[in-house]
């Protein structure tokens, strides 16, 4: 017992003293995810600091890097790929990469990269466009993935899944008719089942709540080949995230006419894509970080995700 508070405690130092470095280092980063220069911040240090103390301390905390299907797209025209972990997020990136692979077959008129667009694309081009296992592929240069605050993520999966979508379908999210705590109860326990390999099918739910340490193929090696975008909850953050997107474009050579395009379609549809500022979406959410028994199991299901991708985490400690 007090050995484990003693490596909790120095878990606890070590990313304290991690973070105000980087910190210190990130001030002058334009793009503050994406993995420092300097070798002793790498991210595969970070990770292999954690994870040596998580294999020796047994955690109550769900663990990372659980191999999870993901799916990815590509480019190889622009040696860019992208994995893709958000839904909605993920629609986006496909409509992109389709149009990257063939954005000459598009009228202006008739290229909406969101509805419109999803009618003219080509289902060849969007096949080849998918992919399997890209981390360690060195055809593609650069390796996207978008990340999100992982308590803002579930919150608005929650509102998407447990309450609109549940309206019309009552086994959604395990028949836990909009309580929080019960599918948080009911993940943290399928995750664990998931863990100890004794879950053979996933649920829709998994997929959707799982960390998003388990996507992508990341392990405590081939996150360090990922360039990580970071999507925020306000209008500001997302427009500068769509910047930095269109500024890995421009960097793999993608014409200026695409990426203007690409832009003005990303931006006027960009509320469109986020429930951060829905009346629901925020109640929910005031209820949730009242609620100390979510919050307790939230800790649990996604502090590792916080550590990982070294963001800022919302739980003072266990
Ligand atoms: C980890 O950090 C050490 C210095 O503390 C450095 O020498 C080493 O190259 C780093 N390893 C990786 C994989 O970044
Ligand atoms: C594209 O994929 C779908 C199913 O994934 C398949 O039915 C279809 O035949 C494929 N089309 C082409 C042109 O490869
Ligand atoms: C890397 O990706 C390219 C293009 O998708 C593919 O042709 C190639 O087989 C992949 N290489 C490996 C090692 O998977
Ligand atoms: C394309 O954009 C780059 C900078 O992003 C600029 O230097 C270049 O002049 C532009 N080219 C055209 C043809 O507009
Ligand atoms: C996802 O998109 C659907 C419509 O396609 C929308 O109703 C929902 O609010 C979106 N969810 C998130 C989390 O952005
Ligand atoms: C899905 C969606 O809302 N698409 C819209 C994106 O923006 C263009 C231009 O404003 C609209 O025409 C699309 O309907």
């Amino acid at each position: 017992m007090t050995t484990q508070l003693i490596n909790t405690f120095l878990l606890l130092a070590i990313l304290l003293v991690i973070s105000l470095n980087l910190s210190y280092f990130c001030t002058k980063e334009n793009n503050h995810y994406s993995v420092i220069g300097d070798a002793r911040f790498s991210i595969a240090n970070i990770t292999r600091r954690i994870s040596s103390i998580t294999q020796t301390t047994p955690s109550p905390l769900i663990p990372p890097f659980i191999p999870f299907r993901s799916t990815f797209v590509t480019s190889p025209k622009y040696s860019l790929a992208a994995c893709r972990i958000q839904k909605n997020l993920s629609t986006i990136l496909l409509n992109l990469f389709c149009y990257l692979n063939t954005p000459r077959k598009f009228s202006k008129k008739a290229s909406s990269l969101t509805i419109e667009f999803k009618n003219h694309l080509s289902t060849q081009t969007c096949n080849t466009t998918h992919a399997t296992h890209i981390a360690t592929n060195t055809t593609f240069a650069t390796k996207l993935a978008i990340i999100r605050d992982p308590v803002e993520r579930f919150l608005s999966g929650f509102v998407d899944k447990c309450i609109h979508e549940a309206r019309n379908k009552d086994e959604r999210c395990y028949g836990c008719d909009r309580d929080m705590v019960c599918v948080l109860q009911e993940q943290y326990k399928r995750f664990q089942l998931i863990v100890d390999a004794k879950l053979t099918s996933f649920s829709y739910e998994d997929r959707h709540f799982a960390p998003m340490s388990w996507f992508c193929d990341f392990d405590t090696e081939t996150i360090k080949n990922y360039r990580f975008l970071y999507f925020g909850e306000t209008e500001q953050q997302q427009g500068q995230t769509i910047n930095e997107l269109m500024d890995v474009l421009n960097q793999h050579g993608v014409e200026n006419q695409t990426i203007t395009h690409i832009f003005d379609e990303l931006s006027a549809n960009r509320t469109k894509h986020s429930t951060s500022g829905s009346a629901i979406r925020k109640k929910v959410g005031e209820e949730m970080r009242r609620n100390k028994v979510a919050m307790r199991l939230l800790y649990l299901l996604y502090e590792n995700d916080y550590r990982v991708f070294n963001l800022k985490s919302p739980f003072a400690h266990s």
